[in-house]
């Protein structure tokens, strides 16, 4: 049985998670008054997301590197499409950061003249569809399913919350020459935080000491999210969104080249002759395994 409306809502061909949607306020995002100085990091879901919420926090607040303020950071940097934090997002002080995984055809009109910057993280996307897989088991808002079979066709079909994996990077990145944009990868923060760290606050005209960099980096390690309350999501998931199962994290293993041990050799093949079609031309490389160089 489809159950994709059960959980989504489709807005202009584009899915929402459906308990979480304000269709007035979706009807609204194309006049959102964008701020010269607001900054936004895109992601399609399960691409690095939070990790790039916490890395941003931590560059603009103070308060968030040495710890005096404790503030969730899906407050300091909340989703746009949602405005569902403890205050009232859009009328914060500048400079606001915001997360989204709008696509490029629904984000407000302001973004396209170069107004605010943009980060736009990519997965490679076997890995994404594998850390989906889990997550939509976990997360009691989306449909779940224990064959990965199932998921992976949702997944290649467009039927997930964020559309299609391949119609997302792709807007943006034709789109790039009218936003003020800077493509990160995933893998590449992986293999060195430090030095995405600096990219990052470089694109952002930020300057940061020696010191601030350390602390950045630190605080934003896989290890150290994981089990910090203000980042791994597990209060929303246990007492808001609501949970399947007791075993099963936001952040889950922060890894590179998990899907290897999910896929079969009939999928992985399937997925790259996908993959080849869709992305064929296509000039941003992505790596697959963590011992691997780009190709
Ligand atoms: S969401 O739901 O779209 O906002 O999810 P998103 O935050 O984009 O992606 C979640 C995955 O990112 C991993 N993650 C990290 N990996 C490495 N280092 C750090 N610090 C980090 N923080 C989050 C998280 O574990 C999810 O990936 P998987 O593969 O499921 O572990």
């Amino acid at each position: 049985m489809d159950n994709t409306d059960t959980y989504l809502f489709n807005f202009k061909g584009f899915y929402f998670v459906r308990s979480l949607v304000n269709v007035d306020l979706l009807k609204n995002i194309d006049d959102f008054e964008i701020r010269d100085d607001d900054v936004f990091i895109i992601t399609y879901p399960k691409s690095g997301t939070i990790w790039t919420q916490q890395i941003l926090s931590l560059i603009y607040f103070e308060g968030h590197r040495n710890r005096t303020e404790i503030v969730d950071t899906s407050d300091r940097v909340p989703f746009l499409e949602y405005n569902i934090g403890k205050v009232d997002n859009y009328r914060r002080p500048s400079p606001r950061l915001f997360a989204s995984h709008l696509p490029y055809y629904l984000a407000p009109k302001g973004l396209k003249n170069k107004k605010a910057k943009i980060i736009y993280i990519y997965r490679n996307p076997k890995d994404v569809l594998i850390s989906y897989f889990h997550f939509s088991n976990l997360m009691a808002l989306l449909e779940a399913t224990d064959n990965l079979e199932h998921f992976m066709k949702r997944f290649l079909d467009g039927k997930v919350y964020g559309n299609l994996w391949f119609d997302h990077i792709r807007a943006w990145y034709e789109h790039r020459s009218e936003l003020n944009i800077l493509f990160m990868m995933y893998e590449e923060m992986k293999k060195d935080l430090r030095s995405s760290v600096l990219k990052i606050s470089s694109f952002l005209e930020k300057e940061l000491s020696d010191e601030d960099v350390e602390a950045i980096v630190k605080q934003a390690t896989f290890q150290n999210m994981k089990f910090d309350p203000q980042v791994n999501y597990q209060h929303l998931l246990k007492h808001e969104w609501g949970t399947r199962t007791n075993e099963g994290d936001f952040l889950r293993k922060g890894t590179v080249g998990d899907w290897k041990h999910h896929l079969t050799v009939e999928q992985n093949e399937r997925f790259d002759r996908i993959f080849q079609k869709k992305m064929k031309d296509f000039p941003l490389k992505f790596i697959w395994d963590i011992n691997e160089e780009e190709n």
